[in-house]
């Protein structure tokens, strides 16, 4: 059997593995895609179709694929010292380079980074940090970890108990003293209300929270400074300094997750610059390393890391690849190339064409009924009735149906229910975002014909 054969690895992988997030049975009638190479922002698959990856692999890719650097960061601490751990009073130099790398790049306010290998497993940091925190604090009936209705903060037990997807919920990330609020999701929420005063509306989620359960049980509030995964739902500028008015007036940890928004997608280097605030806690992943080996970073706040050095006590907490060399490397090599291409300001400049583009394609289409985003981050809702900002019921599936078609075009975008998502890498030329709009739009266009005939 030859290597190439795409029948054959496909039959392989339908013996054999097991995927995540995924409806098996439909998984085992259908046909996998084998994606066999990339470059920039494209992709190949086995059957020789160019695809373009509006989506950054998943939300990750920030410097695109096939930068030479990366690699090249990879084989020389590879051949240096592939591994060693930072337990035990060790560290390595890649490690403790990066770290100070990464401080000088966050906000004021973080001088030290946690490792691990996923977004999940920095969340999972993160709260188990803000519990031991309140321990250290004398306060530990402080616990309860409050996040938003469509969060999504990975796929642990505690990621999932922590995100607002129910359908998790339902399959065992249902841990308790995790209780969720609301989200500022403007076009499905605000009615007639200013985008104003729904931010300052939806923040106070928390404080009517705070009242039924008392500030003394809360430990932290999550939030992603922009939702991804959960459909690109941007804030008003009112909402997140309101969160954090809320959060530090009742004495409640602010940990920011910035997986997706970290590293310049937002068109600053992180989220909570783009808002305004000051968190005690960020989570970051995906574009540290742009995904070519994984590696995640929990920025620890001043407070929460002075607390932890000056009351002493182990924290039995970390993984075999904390600070793992060859990703802190290749993490190096990463951040060179957004700092030194400065990406963010990239990601802000083309999301704008990106947005003119798509604006002047869909802006009347008789699906469209909001095109949103920030920085290479964005959003199109696919509604049943535009004046009354109207879903199509799930069944449906119109979503699925348009991501279908945008494959069938060459062009992967993400549904998350009827919201068309895309993300694509930071480093997107002109000629490639009008490639995207077009086929966004003929992906679209392919939908509302399907949808039509489909009553
Ligand atoms: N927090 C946020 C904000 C994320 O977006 C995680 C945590 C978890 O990261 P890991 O590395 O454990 O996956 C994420 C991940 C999607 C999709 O289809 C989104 C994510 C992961 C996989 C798929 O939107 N986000």
């Amino acid at each position: 059997m030859m290597l190439n054969d795409m029948d054959h690895v496909r039959a392989l992988d339908d013996a054999h593995h097991f995927h995540p997030f995924t409806d098996h049975k439909a998984l085992h009638a259908g046909r996998v895609r084998v994606v066999t190479r990339a470059e920039g922002v494209w992709l190949w698959d086995g059957d020789g179709h160019r695809i373009l990856d509006g989506m950054s692999g998943l939300w990750c890719v920030n410097v695109g694929y096939s930068q030479p650097s990366l690699v090249a960061a990879a084989a020389k601490q590879m051949s240096l010292l592939p591994y060693y751990n930072t337990f035990f009073s060790s560290t390595t130099t890649p490690a403790a380079i990066l770290s100070e790398r990464l401080a000088s790049l966050a906000p004021p306010g973080f001088s030290r980074v946690f490792y691990a290998c996923s977004g999940s497993e920095a969340v999972d940091s993160a709260l188990r940090m803000a519990r031991v925190f309140w321990q250290l604090q004398g306060k530990p009936e402080k616990r309860i970890i409050v996040s938003r209705e469509y969060g999504y903060h990975g796929s642990t037990m505690a990621g999932a108990s922590a995100g607002g997807m129910t359908d998790m919920h339902r399959q065992g990330g249902d841990l308790p003293d995790f209780r969720q609020v609301m989200t500022p999701y403007i076009y499905r929420d605000a009615g007639a209300m200013s985008a104003h005063d729904f931010g300052l509306h939806a923040a106070r989620s928390l404080e009517r929270l705070i009242e039924e359960v008392g500030a003394e049980k809360i430990a932290a509030f999550i939030g992603e400074p922009i939702q991804g995964a959960g459909g690109v739902i941007i804030p008003p500028d009112s909402y997140w300094p309101e969160v954090q008015r809320i959060c530090r007036a009742h004495d409640i940890l602010l940990i920011a997750d910035e997986v997706i928004c970290g590293f310049g997608r937002l068109g600053t280097m992180f989220g909570s610059v783009s808002y305004g605030i000051q968190p005690d806690l960020m989570t970051t992943a995906k574009g540290i390393t742009s995904g070519y080996i994984p590696l995640s970073a929990l920025f620890v706040g001043d407070r929460v890391a002075e607390t932890f050095i000056e009351e002493g006590g182990e924290f039995y907490h970390g993984f075999t690849y904390s600070g793992h060399p060859v990703a802190c490397a290749v993490a190096l090599a990463n951040l060179d190339i957004i700092v030194d291409h400065d990406l963010p300001e990239a990601a802000e400049r083309q999301g704008v064409k990106l947005r003119a583009l798509l604006n002047a394609a869909l802006v009347d289409h008789p699906l469209v009924g909001e095109i949103r985003g920030r920085g290479l981050i964005g959003a199109i809702e696919l509604v049943e009735d535009r004046a009354a900002h109207k879903p199509f019921a799930s069944d449906r599936k119109v979503g699925a149906t348009c991501r279908n078609f945008a494959m069938e075009e060459g062009l992967v975008m993400r549904a998350c229910r009827d919201t068309m998502v895309f993300a694509p890498p930071l480093v997107i030329s002109d000629d490639e975002l009008s490639e995207l709009a077009t086929r966004a739009a003929r992906a679209i266009d392919r939908t509302w014909q399907s949808v039509k005939t489909d009553h």
